[in-house]
C-alpha cells in the first residue's frame, strides 16, 4: 500500500501469480498474448514468454519457439502472428490473406510482416537457466539451442537480404506493427504520407471493445493507415522486394537495428558454442558490425539520441522516444555519445523524472511535447522494454544499473495485474491486464 494501488504482492505471491497468467493464457497449442484482447501468437512476445516459462516448465517454453518457428516464411521470414482458430482479434487472417503468398508457411495462417528479432536472445536466455537446472534439463535446452540455431540463422540473412535497403545500414520497417512499437510518435511523420485510398476495404475495429476507454489506443485514422499498409502489401502478393520498392511506408529502424546487432553477437556466441560453420558465423559477425555502426551514425549530434530514418523522404525522424537510447542495447556508440545518453537516461527527462511511481523508462519522456500518459505507445511504461535494457546492461557490465532496472520493474507489476502498459505517475495498468509477456519478465526478474 501506500502507492494509491490496491495491493503490493511480495515476491513469492507474484511469481505464483505471474505463473498463473501464462498457465491460463495457454490454449494446449500456444500461450496467447492476453487473454481477451491478443488470442494469438505475436512473435516478440513468444520470445519472451519462452524465458519467463523457462523458470516453470523448459520442455513448454522450448515448445513455443517451435511453434513459432514452425510458421517461419520459406525466404526465413518470422511473422509477427501466428494466428489461432479464435476469431476475437482484427484484422485477422482473412484480412491479412498470406494463404496465397508465395513464400508462405505451409499448414499455419500468419500475419505478413514481422517484429523485432529478439529471439536469439531468448534461446540463449533459456539455456542459461536450464543450466542452473538438472542435468537434463541442460542436455534439453542445448539441442534445442543447436536445432533451430539454423532457422535463428535464416532469419537473420532474410532481415539483412531484404531489410537493409539503401545506405543507412538501418533494418527497415515496412509497417509500424513491425517495431513493436504500434503508434509512437516516431512512426507520425512517415505516417503522415500514408494515404489510405478509396479503395481501403471497410472493417470493424474489436480492439476498442475490448478496452473499453478508446482514449488509450491509436485513433480510428491510424488504423486506417494501418489497415491501408496491409492492403497495399496484399496487392503485392507479399512479394518483399516489390514491398521495399513501393510501399507507402518505409523507415529505417534504429531500435530493431540495435536489437538485430545484439541477436547478431548472441547467435555467434551460440554458434561458436555449438560448431556452427564459420561462413555463417562470419557473416553474423560482418552484420553485427555493419548495423552497430549504423546506430552509432544515428545520432543526433548535440542530444546524442539514436534516430530512426525515413527511407522514402530521405530524412532523419528527430523525435525522442525511448527509442533513442538504442545505442545503450548493442554498444558501438562514442563513449562520449554512451554517457551523454547515461545521464540523459537518469535525468529528470527521463528515469529520474520525480513523478514517476517508479524510475522504469516511459515511452516517451514525460518533459516532451506530445507525452501521452495513458495512450500505449506515446507515454506508459511499458515492462518488456525495460527488460531489454536491462538485459543489455547486465551484458555490458553495467551490473549496478541492470540491479536497478530490474527493482524498478518489479516496483512498477507488483500490483499483480500484469498490465500492458501502465501510466507512469499512478502506475495503473493499461491495457489488456495478464498480458502474458509482462507475467513472464516478472518471473525473469523475480528468479
Ligand atoms: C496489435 C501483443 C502486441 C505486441 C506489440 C504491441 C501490441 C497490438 O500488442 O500490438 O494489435 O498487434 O504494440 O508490440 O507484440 O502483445
Amino acid at each position: 500500500p501506500g502507492d494509491g494501488r490496491p495491493v503490493r504482492y511480495a515476491r513469492a505471491a507474484l511469481a505464483a501469480r505471474a505463473a498463473r497468467v501464462l498457465r491460463d493464457n495457454d490454449t494446449g497449442s500456444v500461450i496467447t498474448a492476453a487473454p481477451r484482447l491478443y488470442p494469438h501468437m505475436w512473435s516478440w512476445d513468444a520470445a519472451f514468454i519462452s524465458i519467463g516459462l523457462a523458470r516453470l516448465d523448459l520442455p513448454r517454453a522450448v515448445t513455443e519457439l517451435e511453434t513459432l518457428f514452425k510458421a517461419q516464411w520459406r525466404n526465413g521470414m518470422v511473422p509477427h502472428i501466428v494466428f489461432t482458430d479464435d476469431d476475437a482479434y482484427f484484422p485477422g487472417p482473412d484480412r491479412w490473406g498470406t494463404d496465397s503468398a508465395v513464400d508462405g508457411p505451409h499448414g499455419v495462417r500468419t500475419s505478413g510482416i514481422c517484429q523485432p528479432p529478439v529471439h536469439a536472445i531468448a534461446v540463449q536466455r533459456m539455456l542459461e537457466i536450464a543450466r542452473t537446472s538438472s542435468p537434463e534439463e541442460r542436455g534439453d535446452a542445448e539441442r534445442f539451442a543447436r536445432s533451430i540455431w539454423p532457422a535463428l540463422y535464416s532469419w537473420h540473412r532474410w532481415l539483412v537480404e531484404y531489410r537493409t535497403p539503401g545506405s543507412s545500414g538501418l533494418v527497415a520497417i515496412v509497417h509500424g506493427w513491425e517495431s513493436g512499437m504500434d503508434n509512437s510518435p516516431r512512426w507520425d511523420v512517415p505516417y503522415a504520407a500514408v494515404n489510405p485510398g478509396d479503395e481501403l476495404p471497410p472493417y470493424v475495429r474489436k480492439d476498442v471493445r475490448i478496452v473499453g476507454d478508446p482514449s488509450e489506443r491509436p485513433t480510428d485514422k491510424e488504423y486506417d493507415r494501418y489497415l491501408w499498409l496491409i492492403e497495399e502489401m496484399r496487392r503485392a502478393g507479399y512479394d518483399q522486394r516489390e514491398i521495399v520498392r513501393t510501399s507507402s511506408f518505409l523507415v529505417g529502424d534504429v531500435f530493431i537495428t540495435a536489437l538485430f546487432a545484439v541477436s547478431c553477437d548472441v547467435l555467434v556466441e551460440l554458434g561458436t558454442e555449438f560448431g556452427m560453420p564459420a561462413d555463417r558465423l562470419a557473416d553474423l559477425a560482418e552484420w553485427a558490425a555493419r548495423a552497430r555502426a549504423a546506430v552509432a551514425g544515428s545520432c543526433h549530434s548535440v542530444s546524442g539520441m539514436a534516430r530512426d530514418r525515413d527511407l522514402r523522404a530521405n530524412r532523419w525522424l528527430d523525435t525522442q522516444t525511448i527509442a533513442g537510447f538504442s545505442p545503450l542495447l548493442c554498444g558501438g556508440a562514442p563513449d562520449e555519445v554512451q554517457l551523454r545518453l547515461l545521464s540523459l537516461l537518469d535525468s529528470d527527462r527521463w528515469c529520474g523524472h520525480p513523478d514517476l511511481l517508479a524510475p522504469v523508462p516511459p515511452s516517451v519522456s514525460p518533459m516532451r511535447p506530445g507525452f501521452t500518459p495513458r495512450q500505449y505507445w506515446r507515454g506508459p511504461q511499458w515492462p518488456v522494454v525495460n527488460w531489454l535494457f536491462g538485459w543489455a546492461f547486465e551484458r555490458r557490465g553495467w551490473y549496478e544499473r541492470a540491479r536497478e532496472l530490474r527493482a524498478a520493474g518489479l516496483r512498477l507489476t507488483d500490483d499483480g495485474a500484469f498490465g500492458e502498459y501502465y501510466e507512469p505517475f499512478t502506475g495503473e495498468p493499461l491495457g489488456s491486464t495478464d498480458q502474458s509477456w509482462t507475467a513472464a519478465v516478472v518471473l525473469d526478474w523475480l528468479c
